[in-house]
This record gives structure tokens, sequence and C-alpha cells, in this order.
């Protein structure tokens, strides 16, 4: 008999009928997110589960007992309780590459729009604003020729570092786990050391995972360290970050502006004091929010939880929950 998986989000009509010829479903066909209650009664029986970052918990395992793979349409996977996954033995996947050059360009989007204050004067103008004169008081500063840190050189910020080496001829300095020779000859990156980047980048963009080791990695010290001119970008997680410590560094403009794809609380909270600030510039979560692209993630998702459930070894098993790890 096909295995039997749960598909939580809704998910193309090609990604569908893949999934029904290896198995048999129930789908989750709305666009609001499918409450507990609900995914705990549809996890009853299910083998498999195809989510986009929901909540993977021990007490949700608790209520799945046939559960065997957990298949997320997304590239993070902090949603996944790791200890919990493996002491179940359950593969989980994710789904890296297709969406990097998408994050990339949303990237370079949040560098440029808030370093030369794209969403900031759009306002203006459309609010009658604009008046003769006003001169420097509309100034942004240079991407061009800056030096841009990258904090997290993975697929996607090398897709980043690429744009902005040879677009914009910008020097490229970065901080990871381990270096990366070829990422330093290819796009002549250069290796430094966390606060060495943090006080000599123009642009700081921070793509690092979310872990227990990474949450608030970038706080108030961290922001003490950077230009008065930098621009800081963060498309990872909200949580890799200290959000007060950031809302006080853009007040006090110790640093000159944000661009912002995640928040500690998402959906951001209107009371958000990061909302009011003019230097800062906010975007939902959409990193990869392309309809190709999206539709990408779900067939990579699909071919991952269709392959754990043969038996197989999917393409993209996360590296905490690989056999050998
Ligand atoms: C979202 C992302 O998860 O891939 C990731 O890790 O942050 C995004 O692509 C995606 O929006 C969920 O559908």
């Amino acid at each position: 008999m096909k295995p039997k998986v749960f598909i939580a989000r809704p998910v193309p009509p090609e990604v569908e009928s893949y999934i029904a010829q290896h198995c048999r479903y129930s789908k989750w066909a709305h666009h609001d997110p499918i409450s507990h209650e609900e995914l705990v009664k549809e996890l009853a029986d299910a083998e498999g589960l195809l989510t986009a970052g929901g909540r993977v918990s021990a007490d949700l395992l608790n209520h799945a007992p046939r559960l065997r793979a957990v298949s997320t349409m997304s590239v993070g996977y902090n949603n996944f309780d790791l200890d919990a996954m493996k002491a179940r033995n359950i593969i989980g996947t994710n789904t890296p590459g297709v969406l990097d050059d998408t994050v990339a360009d949303l990237i370079f989007a949040l560098m440029l729009a808030a370093a030369r204050r794209v969403t900031e004067l759009d306002s203006y103008v459309k609010q009658g604003q604009w008046k003769k004169g006003e001169g420097d008081r509309l100034f942004g500063v240079d991407v061009h020729h800056k030096k841009l840190g990258i904090i997290g050189m993975g697929r996607i910020g090398e897709a980043v570092a690429k744009r902005a080496r040879f677009g914009f001829g910008m020097e490229i300095m970065y901080y990871n786990r381990h270096r990366k020779p070829e990422a330093e000859r290819k796009l002549e990156a250069e290796y430094r050391e966390l606060k060495d980047l943090l006080r000599h980048s123009d642009f700081i963009v921070l793509m690092t995972p979310l872990t227990p080791e990474t949450r608030h990695m970038i706080g108030q010290a961290e922001f003490a360290l950077m230009k008065s001119t930098a621009v800081f970008v963060n498309a990872s997680r909200g949580q890799t970050v200290d959000e007060e410590a950031l809302t006080r560094a853009l007040q006090e403009r110790t640093i000159f502006a944000a661009g912002l794809d995640v928040f500690e609380r998402e959906p951001v909270q209107p009371s958000n004091p990061l909302l009011s600030l003019p230097n800062v510039v906010t975007l939902p979560h959409i990193g990869s929010a392309t309809k190709q692209t999206r539709d990408e993630m779900a067939m990579v998702a699909a071919e991952n939880l269709v392959a754990a459930l043969q038996g197989q070894t999917p393409p993209h098993v996360i590296p905490e929950l690989r056999q050998d790890s």
C-alpha cells in the first residue's frame, strides 16, 4: 500500500499530482496556517508530513505515532526539534539550492533600498513633501565599490557576494564557521573574524542559520562596533539579532540604516518600535517568495518526502539527521 502523507500547506497542482502518484494523501488547502489541533488530527495516521517552516516539536511527534519523514519547504530548519526527531529516527529534509538567487536578489533590494532611502523617500514624494532645494537632506550612502561583510557564507551568501563583487565592484569580507577557500578564490572574498568584519564593513549582511549558538549573535556589543554609516541587512531569522539593540542603534543613529526581511516575532506586531523608524526598510519574510521559486521549492520538498518514504536517501537530508552524523 502507498504510504499516507499530509500536505500542511497549499502546493502547485503538478506537485500534488507527483505526490498522488506515490502516496495516499490529505491536504490543508487554505492559505491561513493550519491550527495545532487540526494538524494533530491529520497526523494520527500519517507517515509523511510536508510543511513550510511549521514547528515540529516533541509534543507534535507524540501525536504522530506512524510518522517517518518530515519535509520542510524551506532551507532553514530551525522549526525542527532535532533531538526529538533523532530519538524517533525521523528523516528530516529541506530545500537548499533552488532559492539561492531569489533570496540574494531580495537581499540586494534591501541593501539598495536602505542605503538610498528608497522606501522613506517614496513616501516623501507620494505625501507631497518634495520641495526644491532640499539637497543634502535626501542624501544616502553609496553601495558600489563599498565593503560588504557577509556573516554566514553558505550558498545564499555566495550568491550575494557574486552580485556585489562583479555587479557593484564591492570588496567582499566574510565570517563563517568554516573557511571557504573556493569562495575566497572565485569571489576574491577575504575571511575576517567577526569583530574585525563588523568594524570594517560598510554593509553587513546576516545570513547565518538560526541555532542555539547564533541566537542573538548580533546585539548591543556588535552594533557598537559598526560604522556610523553602516547598513545592516538581516534575511536569515529574526532571532539571530537582538531587536531591542538594533532598534536603539537605529534610533540613536549609531548605524545608518537597516533592511529587514525577518523579525524576532512574525508577523511583526504593529507596536514594534522598528516600524516607526524612517531608517529601516521592512518586508514580511519574502526572501524566497516568487512563484517560480516557491513552485520549485514545493517540488523539491515533495521529492524529498517521497524518496524518504520509499526507503531511498532523499536528495536533501538535513545534516544533523543524516545516518552518519
Ligand atoms: C521561508 C525561508 O521559509 O527557506 C527559508 O528558510 O526563510 C523562506 O524560504 C519560506 O517562506 C517558507 O515557505
